[in-house]
C-alpha cells in the first residue's frame, strides 16, 4: 500500500521545485562571451516556439465568480448508474468508495474518499460545455490529477490516462483518455464537490473528472480506477473513449 504521508520533501522533490535554483547559477560568468551569447540566442529562439505550443494546451479555461454559476447544474448520459455495485455503495453514502491508480506506475494505489479529501484541494469555478448543445458554470473542488500520478510515480512510459466508471454503455463500462498536457494541467481535476455539497449522484458521485480544456463527454462519472497506459489500442474498442468508440466523436475535444 502507497505511503500516503505527503511528506513536504517528496512532494517538492515530485513537483520538480527542488532544483529549479540550479538553473540560475553561473550564468553571469558566461554570459560575456559572444559564442557563448548567441548559442543562447538561438536556444531562446527555439525554446519559445516549443514554449508557444505548450502554452497554448496548459492555458487556463476561463474561471467565474460564485454569482456566475447556474443555478441547476444539468446531469447529462447516466445520471443513476444501473449496477448493483454501485448501488450498495450509494446506499452506503460511499463509505468504502475506492478509487485505483494502477498501470504505468511505480506504486499502484487505492484511496477511500477520506484519503481523497485530506489531500491539497483546487476549486474552480468552470463551464461546461456538452457537444449536444447545451453549457453550465458549475464549482467544482477536488484533488489535481498531477498530485496523484506524482504519489504513484507515473513510469516514463506512460502516454495516456485512462478513466474506467462505474457505469455501462453497450454492455462495456464507461471510460475516457487524456494525454499527459490534460493529465498534468492544473485544472485537471478527480472532484468530489459540486458547488459547494457533496458531488449529486447524477452529476457522478462519488468522483468524476473535470478537465476543463475539453468538452463534456471527456469529463468521466463515477470513477472507479484510473489506469496509466502506453498505448490506447487495447483498451475499450481502441479510441480512447465510449463516444469516441460508439459513434466516433474526436478523441480530442479541446475547447
Ligand atoms: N461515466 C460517465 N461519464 C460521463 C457520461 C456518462 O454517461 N457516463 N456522460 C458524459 C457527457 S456526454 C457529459 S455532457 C457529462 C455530463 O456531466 P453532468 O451529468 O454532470 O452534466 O458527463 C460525461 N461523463
Ligand atoms: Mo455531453
Amino acid at each position: 500500500m502507497t505511503d500516503l504521508v505527503l511528506n513536504r520533501r517528496r512532494l517538492l522533490t515530485g513537483l520538480g521545485i527542488g532544483t529549479s535554483g540550479l538553473l540560475l547559477s553561473g550564468c553571469d560568468a558566461l554570459n560575456g562571451s559572444e559564442g557563448f551569447r548567441s548559442v543562447l540566442t538561438g536556444a531562446e529562439r527555439l525554446t519559445y516556439g516549443s514554449q508557444r505550443a505548450i502554452t497554448d494546451r496548459n492555458a487556463l479555461a476561463r474561471e467565474f465568480r460564485p454569482n456566475e454559476r447556474s443555478p441547476i447544474f444539468r446531469a447529462n448520459g447516466t445520471q443513476n448508474p444501473d449496477v448493483p455495485a454501485y448501488q450498495a455503495a450509494a446506499a452506503d453514502n460511499f463509505a468504502n468508495w475506492q478509487l485505483v491508480v494502477d498501470g504505468l506506475v511505480a506504486q499502484p494505489a487505492a484511496y477511500g474518499l477520506n484519503q481523497l479529501r485530506a489531500m491539497p484541494q483546487r476549486t474552480q469555478i468552470t463551464r461546461h460545455d456538452c457537444v449536444e448543445g447545451w453549457s453550465a458554470i458549475g464549482q467544482w473542488t477536488g484533488v489535481p490529477l498531477s498530485l496523484l500520478l506524482r504519489l504513484s510515480g507515473l513510469s516514463d512510459r506512460a502516454r495516456f490516462i485512462v478513466f474506467h466508471c462505474a457505469d455501462f454503455y453497450s454492455g462495456a463500462p464507461y471510460y475516457e483518455s487524456v494525454d499527459l498536457v490534460d493529465a498534468f494541467h492544473p485544472q485537471t481535476i478527480i472532484a468530489h464537490r459540486l458547488n459547494d455539497e457533496p458531488l449529486p449522484v447524477a452529476n457522478g458521485a462519488p468522483l468524476r473528472l473535470r478537465v476543463e480544456r475539453q468538452l463534456g463527454y471527456k469529463h468521466a462519472k463515477y470513477l472507479q480506477r484510473i489506469e496509466a497506459v502506453a498505448s490506447l489500442d487495447s483498451v475499450g474498442q481502441g479510441n480512447g473513449g465510449t463516444w469516441e468508440d460508439l459513434a466516433g466523436y474526436a478523441w480530442y475535444a479541446g475547447i
